[in-house]
């Protein structure tokens, strides 16, 4: 069978400021919480091994997006580092910066290949975490404030914006689950930092849309699916609020302007909800996207509790679900995640039936794998498992497009094996694999693959 996109179709990857451009504490860029956290605790990072240890892309970025090209990419997304481009987190504008990523952009122009810049990779500078992160409401007038410098500098030539990249990962990793900085376990917290990044969103949003540059901004969420174990109402309802918890709390506002009633009765119940301001409902209002990127890398699989909650312990969200390790569910066994393929397809029917059809792509899938040298033959990387991962995603991609769904491309995390957060370079998803030592370059199989669908905008099966 041929599966043919829509002409215009977005063939592309999706990568960060923090996780590729090395040159962490130089040229101007001051720490962010990560530059920060390594200083504090090397050993929770995967050999050691901490953000300066990239693909140097501050250097390598001509060699890079002339690799991009060679991949028949026709857009790229990547982010600004906020702690690179204003120093201080709010104030003077690094002229350094500004410079490389105006090389950057014009780069990828002259070359075809659209720039999709995203705003916030889980890189607060430290300045600001220090003074509360998102905690602070301060911190959104600073957020604010580096959106329009964004705007005001690159808005010229850069038509899609997105304001955050997985706001929800902070939130659980910084606040909830102890894997990102400042590894505060506390839920309340945690709703006070989603919902001044919704709040910081809008404003973003609010200042874009002010300045008629005829370009469209989003946001970029993880999305997963929450499959209930069974049709018993109990497993339904565990679901439900684990849906609410982990992909509704940043969906509905971005989509709808608002948050579920439901997800607000549940957090008001046991008293968990942030505080507001008057405004603060119609300055969400204002936040409704123009795109929706849809990072999709697994589902949850839910059951309800098995046992009773110590009413005396935290609030979790646990307190209502449990996960579930569904027999026979397919793995990715690098990574330890299920690869469920069509939970692509069950994402854009639910956006297309229940959230009025959105324009939308996928700025996100990719698969993870550990070790990934032993894959090699003849100085590179055979990568056949990857190929099948993208294939068969773009598959189910294809049958929602099919039945009307309005996903307008495709990115793949990644193009180049880059520096992970705590897992450093233990999983491997790059086109391209990196010898971190020489940084040298070399085209995976899978490269190879995705530059043949690119230039044919489908591919037979
Ligand atoms: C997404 C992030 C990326 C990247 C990817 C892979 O959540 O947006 O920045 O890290 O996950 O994750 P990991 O490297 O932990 O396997």
């Amino acid at each position: 069978m041929h599966y043919s996109f829509p002409e215009g179709f977005w063939w592309g990857s999706a990568s960060s400021a923090p996780q590729t451009e090395g040159e962490s504490l130089s040229h101007g860029k001051t720490p962010t919480i990560w530059d920060h956290w390594f200083r504090l605790q090397p050993e929770r990072f995967h050999h050691g091994v901490g953000p300066a240890q990239t693909s140097t892309f501050y250097e390598h970025w001509k060699e890079d997006i002339a690799l991009l090209k060679a991949l028949n990419h026709n857009t790229f997304r990547t982010s600004v580092s906020w702690a690179r481009l204003i120093p201080d987190g709010t104030g003077a504008v690094n002229q350094e910066a500004v410079a490389f990523y105006n090389q950057v952009i014009d780069e990828l122009l002259r070359q075809g290949i659209t720039p999709f810049i995203n705003l916030f990779h889980f890189d607060m500078p430290l300045s600001l975490q220090e003074q509360g992160g998102f905690e602070n409401r301060k911190v959104i007038d600073a957020y604010e404030a580096y959106a329009r410098t964004c705007f005001e500098l690159f808005g010229d030539r850069v038509t899609h914006w997105f304001t955050f990249n997985e706001p929800i990962v902070p939130v659980e990793g910084g606040y909830l689950y102890d894997f990102h900085y400042p590894n505060v376990v506390d839920f309340r917290r945690a709703a006070t930092v989603a919902y001044h990044t919704m709040l910081a969103h809008a404003r973003a949003v609010k200042a874009y849309r002010e300045r008629n540059d005829g370009g469209e901004i989003g946001i970029i969420l993880n999305l997963t699916p929450s499959y209930p174990r069974s049709q018993n109402p109990a497993d339904v309802k565990a679901a439900h609020i684990a849906d609410l918890m982990f992909n509704r709390s940043f969906l509905d506002p971005a989509l709808r302007g608002s948050y579920p009633e439901d997800l607000v009765a549940l957090l008001s119940q046991y008293d968990q909800l942030p505080a507001c301001q008057p405004g603060d409902k119609e300055l969400l209002a204002a936040g409704v996207v123009d795109l929706l990127g849809i990072n999709y890398y697994q589902p949850r699989r839910i059951q309800c509790r098995d046992s009773q909650v110590n009413p005396d312990s935290p609030f979790m969200p646990e307190w209502f679900f449990s996960a579930y390790e569904m027999p026979g569910r397919k793995m990715n066994p690098y990574r330890g995640w299920e690869i469920y393929e069509k939970g692509i397809y069950d994402i854009l029917t639910r956006l297309r039936v229940e959230y009025g059809n959105p324009r939308c792509y996928i700025s996100e899938n990719g698969m993870g794998v550990e070790n990934e040298q032993r894959f090699e033959q003849d100085g590179q990387i055979q990568d056949d498992y990857r190929i099948a991962f993208v294939r068969d995603h773009l598959k189910w991609l294809h049958k929602g497009l099919s039945e009307g769904s309005r996903c307008l491309g495709y990115h793949m995390w990644t193009f180049i094996d880059n520096w992970s957060w705590c897992n450093a370079y233990k999983n491997r998803y790059g086109f391209v694999s990196l010898d971190l030592e020489s940084q040298k370059r070399t085209i995976k199989k899978s490269g190879e693959w995705y530059r043949q669908v690119a230039a044919k905008n489908g591919f037979d099966e």
